[in-house]
């Protein structure tokens, strides 16, 4: 951290309130650097993050013992289900019809093209035969290795491969923290002892299922500090180059709307809502299908409506969107939450083309519309029914050439002065998101963020 009472010293208190005027805005609002302040000279691998952030939509999966209950997972344990009961649900834990290729093929059809598995959360249970615990797949009747499964199905087919792992843990006895009634018995914590088992379980992950993601959380408990934040992301990055590692291996904004220098880590992660307009600062917000993380019986599902607009969003704002599906107790996944995402996998067959492989802008995203870019075009994505004209500010500096539907269909427009004039036709043929491609010459990367 910036030493100010070390400035306020030798400089002087005006001094050092311009330093830190300065300073300040540029703390706030810097590039995610990767390895932060400890490890300046370790970035993000930017090739992996091009490349994860062309894809644009991933696939969350929460899923585990707890979905016996259908309770959320980590935070039920101590509150909604009695701790012993919570801790020996493994052993009833037999989902006989978990397939791990249909589960891809399901995210494939659903447009998805990464997929993040919770291999251990909050409550400690791990989804793999773990050296290190008991506590693992490996110990229920099911005993398959779930994670090396699903890894190998991501691979065949195209499907990056992420893993989540909570960094707090409410069951081992050597992490400090709790959570529920009654408290946790800690005359065994040893969180140094608990940092030497999370680096060989992490090792392990690494070596055996070869992930591209790590997605950590659970950091903002005391326990965990900033310090060891940056030796963590370190380890990692050392270990494994091609390894994309979110910004809750640190202690920077849990909601992680701003990026720093100062944090490890190499994207934000907004949770249950989209994270801002940014083209520095590469961030994926997390959301959930329905309401609960872990499955719910008859959970709301989302609209299709409100997932397009929220993948529009994302993109707009050159963000990505890790959808969360929750499976059920025996291993499928439920018809409802299947049917919502072939149908969202249906309009990106048709409208893939203004998601994948853009950036987001150059107008700025509202409750009206969402923009991305991609060579010579912009996409205006529509989020509410509209017709007659859309006035919009003309793109500075570019010539448009043409104004069309996805499909080519050309869509009469005008500009005048400053204002670009779009007659849409009386009715767009998407009932949720439609897209209007603004073809130009020549690049459209440069263009500055406009307003509509
Ligand atoms: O894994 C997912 C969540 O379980 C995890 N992060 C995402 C990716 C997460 N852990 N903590 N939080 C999110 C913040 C949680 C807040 C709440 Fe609650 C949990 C609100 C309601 C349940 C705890 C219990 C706080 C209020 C009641």
């Amino acid at each position: 951290m910036i030493d100010l009472q070390f400035f306020f010293r030798h400089f002087g208190q005006r001094m050092a309130m311009a330093v830190v005027v300065f300073l300040f805005p540029w703390l706030l609002f810097a590039q995610l650097s990767g390895g932060g302040e400890f490890n300046p000279d370790l970035h993000t691998n930017e090739q992996l993050l091009k490349r994860w952030q062309s894809l644009r939509f991933g696939m969350f999966v929460h899923w585990g013992p707890v979905s016996l209950r259908g309770t959320e997972i980590g935070w039920s344990r101590g509150t909604q289900v009695p701790v012993t009961d919570y801790d020996s649900l493994y052993k009833e834990f037999n989902p006989v019809l978990f397939d791990a290729e249909a589960w891809v093929d399901l995210a494939k059809e659903a447009g998805m093209k990464y997929l993040v598995f919770v291999t251990k959360h909050h409550d400690g249970f791990c989804m793999w035969p773990s050296a290190y615990t008991d506590y693992d797949i490996g110990s229920t009747p099911f005993r398959r290795d779930i994670t090396g499964e699903l890894a190998q199905a991501c691979r065949d087919a195209g499907i990056m491969f992420g893993t989540y792992y909570s960094i707090l843990d409410w069951w081992n006895p050597l992490y400090p923290g709790g959570h529920g009634n009654p408290p946790k018995d800690t005359s065994r914590a040893d969180m140094k002892k608990y940092i030497t088992y999370m680096y060989h379980q992490l090792d392990e992950l690494l070596d055996r299922y070869q992930p591209e993601v790590i997605w950590f959380d659970g950091q903002w408990e005391r326990y965990w500090t900033h310090e060891e934040g940056g030796k963590l992301y370190a380890h990692l990055r050392k270990k494994k180059d091609d390894l994309l590692i979110n910004n809750r291996v640190d202690k920077g904004n849990v909601q992680g709307e701003k990026g720093t220098k100062i944090y490890a880590g190499d994207f934000l992660t907004p949770e249950q809502r989209i994270g801002a307009y940014d083209l520095q600062n590469p961030w994926e917000s997390c959301i959930t299908i329905a309401r609960q993380w872990a499955w719910k019986p008859n959970d709301k599902v989302k609209s299709r409506g409100e997932i397009l607009r929220t993948l529009a969003l994302a993109a707009g704002g050159n963000g990505n969107l890790l959808l969360n599906v929750s499976p059920m107790l025996d291993g499928r996944i439920e018809r409802r939450q299947q049917q919502r995402l072939r149908e969202v996998g249906a309009w990106l067959k048709h409208y893939g083309d203004a998601i994948y492989g853009t950036t987001g802008g150059p107008y700025l995203p509202d409750s009206v519309m969402a923009s991305t870019r991609k060579e010579n075009k912009i996409y205006l994505l529509l989020l509410q029914e509209q017709k007659g004209d859309l006035a919009l500010a003309a793109p500075p500096k570019v010539k448009i050439e043409e104004v069309t539907l996805m499909d080519g269909k050309a869509i009469p427009w005008e500009k005048k002065k400053d204002e670009l004039h779009i007659a849409l036709p009386a009715s767009l043929p998407d009932p949720d998101v439609n897209v209007i491609v603004i073809q130009v010459k020549g690049d459209v990367s440069e263009i500055p963020d406009l307003r509509r």
